[in-house]
């Protein structure tokens, strides 16, 4: 039964580029067969159950601006916002979402009815998700709303915080078992500093390598086969996080060595606020091995905040689609919105047009880097830029069969004398464009 939230708006079907009907997909036609595979099992839409039934259009001038039905309330409201957010994610045909602990359910009066709360939600999730047919892509707990994460969740001074911490952590972890969710993400929002006059950083990273080895041993534990991510932000809550970007998540992880067990969720806006492209952070960790699924929105590159806009510029994300791709696709992972409508879009159907543009958008960078990689459009430039290394001399220097002395006299006696090589940029980026 319909909860009548977005009126008589039927479920969004493939209309095609010439289509009018701002309900329609002009580019995700999820049968689509690209590269040997649906357009729907490549990109593996996810909708966040956070900013689009949780949040409430404030910012830090001003309060809620969206009106739902469910808001202010307790396990009625909450069942009520279930409701409307299964009907989201069919009428987009999504077929997944993501959801934290505190977006779902009401909080308790202490942990245990925090839980179960937690629990009654996640037995109506299982209802609706066969009746649906709707997937958990990943689960995870919201260690930084709440006033005790003020000072960290895993690092925080205090040992009972950590313990808190610790045992939400592994109800959300079973309700993600529970409900078939494909992976379980951990970010880290308040894992940082606000000053180092307060912070003892050592420890605090102590505390936080034995609560990721604590979460890779219940995964085990409780055969979870998912994915473990760990979602690199550089700051925002925090004036500093510790879970930087991906490089510095990656030399977090083999310090502790579980580089083997965890790999990255990325975000876009993420990306942005370390200082890098989207695709360096997609490239660094398919490099490393450790790429895994990826927070989808797109970033003000003014505001210095962290915006989550849903996507849309295409030649971007046909970069990010490229890396992907070149991972060779995602496994457990999958494209999570990680996106919100804008403060003044409090219509429902709003909430629809932001995940129609994004899947669209989406679509358009999938289709053009799926055709750049059949063509070899930028493969062969590259291969021909380092075709010098293919040589048995480059090949026996790279494998360490010659001495920094050998080298030497190698260069002395042939009278090596390198000539400089156009780097093409403006060539490569005319090829880009061309597929866009
Ligand atoms: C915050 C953010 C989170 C994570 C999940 O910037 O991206 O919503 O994706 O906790
Ligand atoms: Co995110």
């Amino acid at each position: 039964m319909s909860t009548g939230f977005f009126g008589d708006i039927a479920k969004i079907k493939y209309e095609g580029p010439d289509s009018d009907n701002p309900f329609a997909f002009k580019h995700y036609n999820p049968d689509e067969v690209v590269l040997g595979k649906p357009l729907k099992d490549h990109l593996r839409f996810a909708v966040a159950y956070w900013h689009s039934l949780a949040w409430e259009g404030g910012d830090p001038f001003g309060g809620r601006t969206f009106e739902r039905p469910w808001h202010d309330g307790g396990m009625d409201k909450a069942k009520i916002k279930a409701d409307v957010a299964f009907e989201l994610f069919t009428l987009l045909g999504a077929p997944y979402y993501c959801f934290h602990d505190a977006d779902v359910r009401p909080e308790g009066a202490n942990f245990a009815e925090s839980t179960k709360n937690l629990n009654e939600i996640v037995d109506y999730f299982a209802k609706k998700q066969e009746e649906t047919g709707m997937k958990l892509l990943w689960g995870t707990a919201n260690l930084f709303t709440h006033r005790r994460f003020m000072s960290g969740a895993s690092t925080n001074p205090d040992p009972e915080v950590f313990a808190y911490s610790a045992a939400t952590i592994k109800t959300c972890m079973d309700a993600t078992m529970k409900l078939g969710g494909e992976n379980y993400v951990l970010w880290g929002g308040r894992e940082g500093y606000e000053t180092l006059l307060n912070t003892d950083m050592g420890r605090e990273f102590d505390q936080m390598a034995r609560m990721l080895h604590m979460v890779v041993e219940y995964k085990h534990k409780i055969g979870f086969k998912g994915a473990i991510l760990v979602e690199p932000k550089p700051q925002e809550p925090s004036k500093h996080q510790y879970d930087y970007d991906v490089a510095t998540v990656y030399g977090f992880l083999q310090k502790h060595g579980l580089e083997k067990e965890v790999k990255m969720n990325i975000e876009q806006g993420h990306a942005i606020l370390a200082g890098h492209t989207f695709e360096h952070e997609l490239a660094l960790a398919r490099t490393l091995g450790i790429f895994g699924s990826i927070d989808m929105n797109r970033n003000d590159y003014q505001s210095g905040w962290d915006t989550d806009q849903f996507p849309n510029n295409v030649p971007e994300m046909a970069l990010a689609y490229l890396e992907v791709l070149k991972a060779g696709g995602f496994t457990t992972g999958g494209t999570n919105f990680d996106a919100k409508v804008r403060r003044q879009s409090i219509d429902p159907a709003d909430l629809l047009h932001g995940h129609i543009g994004g899947m669209d958008a989406c679509a358009r960078g999938l289709k053009a880097a799926a055709r750049m990689l059949e063509d070899g459009a930028l493969q062969k430039p590259l291969d021909e830029r380092y075709a010098g290394w293919n040589s048995d001399v480059a090949k026996k220097m790279l494998a360490g069969e010659m001495t920094l002395s050998d080298i030497a006299a190698m260069v002395e006696k042939e009278d090596i004398n390198p000539q400089p090589k156009s780097g093409r940029q403006e060539y490569l980026e005319n090829i880009v464009n061309k597929y866009v």
